[in-house]
């Protein structure tokens, strides 16, 4: 274990994104460390207003700060709202960035996302692959947005001597994702797909792509607590991957979720669909020198997941869960979409 510059105990810390799956996933990391966590309300402060943040950090003055917000989604919604990807998310950190300097901020970390790195990048990927190639179309908006926040932290760090420090999490999931099947990453996708293909006695589900590319998957509450982790033991200017530094196949990730939920009907490929980057697995030889490793099996998170999701749904006679046609909104746990990895 490193030694710890920069203790949290007692210190007040703002998560911005609180109400996404990383933002409370982290939230809940603090909580039981026995930090008070700031967090800005909504209606009040909108993230990708400098003004709006600036004043509530000034009167705020958070000792750190877990940058967690963000516009995400899977290949479908980076794929077809571009303008939103690139532009909310570099409204967000420059925001949050130029804030907390002003605010006089002790720490603060940037969480950015493994598809910074060029689509055809030597696998498992080093942090040193940063901008040494063309990105993945689908999500070169998005990838571009989150390369311009590791530069800013960079740029603060050697400037006014600011101490901000960037994570790249792989592709994540977890309770508190988000199952809207236009814009959801692929676990929650297939999750909330098989499970009502079980639930309507439905025989096919359908699965985007060939099935090929391989992903690394990590689940939320492992990246909450690297998060709180490194925030304590690093102070590098160069981005640490955090994963678990195995990949997987889409095919065979989806028979893992047919597993786990129990649906015993066809998986049929939609070659149409895009597969996105072909390999996406994180080099995490650092993130281990630093001392920290992932916890959670695929199988057991994924299993994990699907109860907190299939609890949701059992819930949706009390208004937990409102059905449009044939896109599901869990309405008591708002989608990460606006506020996650
Ligand atoms: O999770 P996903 O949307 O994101 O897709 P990316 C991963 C793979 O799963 C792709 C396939 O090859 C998809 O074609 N897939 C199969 C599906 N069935 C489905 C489905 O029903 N829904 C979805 N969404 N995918 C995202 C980036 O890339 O990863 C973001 O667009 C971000 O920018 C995020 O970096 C972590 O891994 O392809």
């Amino acid at each position: 274990m490193a030694d710890r510059d920069f203790p949290l105990e007692g210190k007040r810390v703002f998560v911005a994104g609180h109400r996404g799956m990383v933002g409370s996933a982290v939230n809940r990391v603090l909580r039981q460390r026995g930090c008070e966590v700031l967090t800005a309300p909504r209606p009040g402060v909108d993230l990708r207003r400098q003004e709006e943040v600036e004043r509530w950090m000034r009167s705020e003055q958070p000792d750190a700060v877990f940058l967690a917000a963000a516009r995400v989604g899977g290949i479908k919604a980076n794929s077809t709202r571009p303008a939103e990807f690139i532009y909310d998310n570099l409204a967000i950190q420059s925001a949050v960035i130029e804030s907390a300097r002003r605010a006089g901020v002790g720490k603060l970390l940037f969480l950015g996302s493994s598809c910074i790195y060029p689509k055809m990048a030597s696998q498992p990927i080093v942090e040193g692959a940063l901008l040494t190639g063309p990105l993945e179309p689908t999500n070169e908006w998005y990838a571009v947005a989150k390369i311009a926040g590791i530069k800013l932290c960079q740029a603060y760090r050697r400037q006014y001597g600011c101490n901000y420090i960037s994570l790249m999490p792989t592709n994540l999931y977890g309770p508190g994702d988000n199952f809207n099947l236009q814009s959801a990453h692929v676990i929650p996708a297939l999750m909330h797909k098989m499970h009502r293909a079980k639930v309507s006695g439905s025989p096919e589900v359908v699965v985007w792509g060939s099935g090929t590319p391989r992903r690394e998957f990590l689940h939320v509450d492992d990246l909450a607590d690297a998060a709180v982790y490194l925030m304590e033991v690093y102070s590098g200017e160069e981005q640490i991957n955090v994963g678990t530094g195995r990949d997987i196949t889409i095919a065979d990730l989806a028979l893992t979720i047919r597993e786990v939920t129990g649906f015993h009907g066809r998986l049929a490929y939609d070659r149409s669909k895009p597969d996105g980057t072909p390999r996406k697995c994180l080099d995490v030889t650092r993130l281990a020198r630093l001392g920290w490793r992932a916890k959670t099996d695929l199988r057991r998170g994924l299993a994990d997941t699907y109860r907190w999701f299939a609890g949701a749904e059992d819930a949706s006679t009390d208004r937990a869960v409102s059905l449009r046609g044939n896109d599901r909104t869990l309405s008591r746990h708002r989608p990460s979409e606006s506020s996650g990895h």
